[in-house]
């Protein structure tokens, strides 16, 4: 990972993004207890000019409560995490994209300082939830998480410290130019594909809080599905590095 801001895609231009550029997108399922204060966050963080998009599975009232505090939500069958993710983040027209789970772990005071680093020519900016120390951080996907980090950065050769955090900040072209595949483990795909093809990516310390409501992720199937997309992507991304030779 690079320290200096040399970005792969900005035009060299001088423009500074504002949170008028700004889509903070998340998947939601049954988020009724989290939903209105992360909302209520993004609103008073970015004064109501940030857009936001859920797309969303719901049986309960989440929907309702996204379209009073004014987001889009798109309905879609529940089939996890990274099939909801991966919409969520190709719908926005504006030009920086940011991930956010809903059920108020991520802190979305620290929306200002992900925007600052994009403006400073970073592609992707990756909150790393590890940095802090973890309390609020149950001690299985604790250790899960250092385990993947460990795994990702042998395998990618860059030491990388929280691949599967669910809040990033990234160029829109960033997340239309790649072609994503995992679901469970679209959180390490999103950052092991940018970083693998040059793009400028940027891990940033953030708070972690405790959940409201129950997790939608099983920590075991969970886990090891997350484990194979590091070990697939990171091999897929090594062998587009290869020079192709050339065919008799
Ligand atoms: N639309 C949709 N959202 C989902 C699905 N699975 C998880 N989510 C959302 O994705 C985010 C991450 O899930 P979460 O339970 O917080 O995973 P954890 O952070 O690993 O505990 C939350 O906002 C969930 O509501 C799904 O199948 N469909
Ligand atoms: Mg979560």
């Amino acid at each position: 990972m690079s320290d200096g801001a040399q970005p792969a895609t900005t035009d060299g231009s001088d423009e500074e993004y504002t949170f008028e550029d700004v889509s903070v997108v998340m998947g939601t399922y049954n988020e009724e207890e989290a939903i209105g204060t992360v909302l209520t966050d993004i609103d008073e963080v970015t004064d109501g000019t940030a857009e936001v998009v859920c797309v969303d599975g719901s049986s309960d009232r989440t929907p309702e409560i996204a379209r009073d505090h004014g987001a889009t939500v798109i309905e879609q069958e529940p089939q996890g995490y990274g099939i909801a993710v991966r919409a969520a983040v190709l719908e926005p027209d504006r030009p920086i994209v940011v991930t956010t789970d809903c059920d108020d772990t991520y802190p979305m005071e620290q929306l200002p300082e992900f925007l600052a680093l994009i403006n400073d020519g970073y592609d992707v900016v990756s909150g790393d939830r590890l940095y802090h120390g973890t309390d609020a951080m149950p001690a299985l996907n604790r250790l899960g998480n250092h385990a993947f980090a460990a795994v990702a950065s042998l395998l990618m050769g860059t030491r990388v410290h929280d691949t599967t955090t669910g809040m990033r900040a990234y160029r829109r072209d960033v997340v239309e130019d790649i072609e994503w595949t995992e679901n469970t483990g679209l959180s390490a795909e999103l950052l092991i594909r940018p970083l693998m093809r040059g793009y400028d990516v940027r891990e940033h310390p953030i708070e972690y809080r405790e959940r409201a409501g129950q997790t939608k992720l099983d920590p075991f199937k969970g886990g090891a599905e997350i484990a194979r997309s590091i070990v697939k992507v990171s091999l897929e991304e090594r062998l587009r590095e290869l020079p192709h030779r050339p065919t008799q």
